[in-house]
């Protein structure tokens, strides 16, 4: 019989620290910021958080170019606080889920300085150091924040690789001691008691053994299709003995972010859980991400994520995160956005899989806009004005009116979005129709009825008519969602009189259980049933 695995039946709540509590006043969200609010975080009802990097960083990637794996940065707070969070977090039943960056060091990193050193030196193979071709680079790699993957090193007269920023040299995962150095970093968190861990770009980590030039689609210069650079299966093996680390802590878990380009690819992400029980415990899938609001859309990538799982495995629900536009920004023009959002967060929280929700999202946070000189993103900075970049879905959490909305006594390190006076957590606190009461009542509810976080899923809306609709089943309990993306009113055949108990609904219903054949439901409804014979 299944038992309440956290990792597949809780809902884990993703901070960017840098943007959530600022406790020492220097503008930058910290790890005491985060214990101040764990009594919010346990309002939520979440079951676990994940923090993005918070170790020793020159912080040219705000955090993913990690210097020291072992140590805190001194702007988040010290090792201690972060026992300390751990602690606290888990006597209140929340787990701590860690990011971990193994594709690539910061070029501060105390391996990558000594690699760099010279060809003899015994790190140097830690690292992917390449001569050029006749003066060029090695070939043709292009690196995801632009350019070349390879940099040219003076002292040494070689090119290394790096698959983001130059502050980001990649590892060479094929040689035995990179993999034994860092299992070890792993090995120093799982024994202090972290209970997870998120993995940057796990899909990266092993490139051609040949490093043989990528297919161009368009010209030279143009895009490339990433078949040597990323997704070789050497990352798979590396993946195997990483599960077999982490099983031999009681409860732990990883979630791999397997990166594909727009329009996503569930069936790559699928590939790193193996058979379910060998590879990684969770991978998320950005299909629904890269997704217009549309029901049958949002259905279709489901039912194809849904059927790339394998047997053993369990899926992820992701509609934001810290590279991506706020889902609210992106839900059409803004029209009707308070209505979509309760249907996005009902379809997050009700849908099989285990729901990864972004900070902010819980109150409608939107994206912020920003002036070219205000761009701290590297990508964005790089890529103005074609891309703007990843700042504006990491602004500052709006937890009150106050100046700073109670994020800072001084000025944020990013601008906070203007709408914080009218969208924070202390308003929707007290209104028991906001987005914030939603979600809690949404995961009360998903916490409660088993069908909601362990059930089975049987589609009987596929969205084309503009709704989804499912049934969430556990033994004899039996949970009908029903979710209309659309302004217009619906009617849905139960097939059969049914008697129906109403759990959850953003409609108000004359009675609260009743007999039908047929649903009539109302623009933008989210409808959430008990259905008995
Ligand atoms: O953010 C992107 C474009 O919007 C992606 O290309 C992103 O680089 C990709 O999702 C990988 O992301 C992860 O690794 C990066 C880091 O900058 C991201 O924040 C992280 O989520 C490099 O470590």
């Amino acid at each position: 019989k299944q038992e309440w695995v956290w990792w597949k039946h809780g809902v884990i709540y993703q901070i960017y620290p840098r943007s959530f509590n600022d406790s020492n006043s220097d503008g930058v969200g910290d790890l005491p910021g985060i214990i101040k609010k764990i009594d919010y975080l346990s309002s939520l009802g979440i079951d676990a958080i994940w923090l993005s990097p918070i170790y020793t960083s020159p912080m040219h990637d705000f955090g993913y170019d990690i210097s020291n794996y072992r140590e805190i940065d001194p702007v988040f707070g010290t090792l201690n606080d972060f026992k300390k969070l751990l602690k606290v977090a888990h006597s209140r039943g929340i787990h701590v889920i860690m990011d971990m960056v193994l594709n690539h060091t910061s070029h501060l990193h105390q391996w990558f300085q000594e690699s760099r050193l010279g060809l003899n030196n015994p790190k140097r193979d830690w690292y992917i150091w390449r001569s050029g071709r006749n003066g060029h680079p090695p070939n043709n790699w292009k690196a995801a924040f632009g350019g070349s993957v390879w940099e040219w090193d003076e002292n040494s007269h070689q090119y290394y690789l790096h698959s983001f920023l130059k502050e980001q040299p990649d590892l060479n995962w094929r040689n035995k001691e990179v993999q034994k150095a860092f299992f070890e970093d792993i090995r120093f968190w799982l024994d202090m008691g972290v209970d997870g861990f998120r993995l940057d770009v796990i899909n990266w980590i092993a490139k051609d053994k040949d490093f043989r030039s990528n297919p161009c689609i368009i010209g030279i210069n143009g895009l490339q299709r990433h078949l040597f650079d990323r997704n070789r299966s050497h990352s798979h093996k590396i993946v195997k003995k990483l599960r077999k680390l982490i099983d031999s802590y009681p409860n732990r878990m990883t979630v791999g972010e397997v990166f594909a380009l727009p329009p996503g690819n569930p069936e790559l992400s699928a590939s790193y859980l193996g058979t379910g029980k060998d590879q990684l415990n969770l991978a998320f899938d950005f299909s629904l991400i890269y997704r217009w609001w549309n029901a049958a859309q949002y259905h279709r990538c489901l039912t194809r994520w849904y059927e790339s799982i394998p047997p053993n495995g369990w899926p992820t629900i992701v509609l934001s995160n810290h590279d991506m536009p706020r889902a609210l920004s992106r839900f059409g023009m803004g029209r009707n956005r308070d209505e979509k959002a309760k249907v996005a967060s009902a379809f997050l929280l009700t849908t099989k899989g285990t729901p990864f929700l972004y900070y902010g999202e819980e109150i409608g946070m939107l994206n912020i806009k920003l002036a070219r000189g205000q761009i701290l993103d590297p990508l964005g900075k790089r890529f103005y004005p074609f891309y703007a970049g990843r700042d504006r879905s990491r602004s500052p959490m709006q937890w009150d009116n106050s100046k700073n909305s109670g994020f800072s006594k001084t000025k944020p390190w990013m601008p906070l979005n203007p709408n914080f006076k009218k969208n924070n957590v202390k308003v929707q606190e007290t209104d028991s129709s906001s987005l914030l009461s939603w979600h809690k009542s949404l995961i009360a509810l998903r916490k409660k009825h088993k069908p909601l976080h362990r059930g089975t899923w049987l589609s009987v809306a596929d969205g084309t008519n503009g709704y989804i609709g499912f049934y969430r089943t556990f033994e004899t309990e039996k949970i009908l969602v029903i979710l209309n993306f659309t302004a217009s009113k619906k009617k849905y055949s139960l097939g059969k009189e049914s008697k129906i108990k109403l759990l959850l609904s953003s409609r108000i219903y004359e009675k609260q259980e009743f007999r039908t054949t047929e649903l009539c439901i109302d623009p933008y409804e989210v409808c959430i049933l008990m259905v008995t014979k």
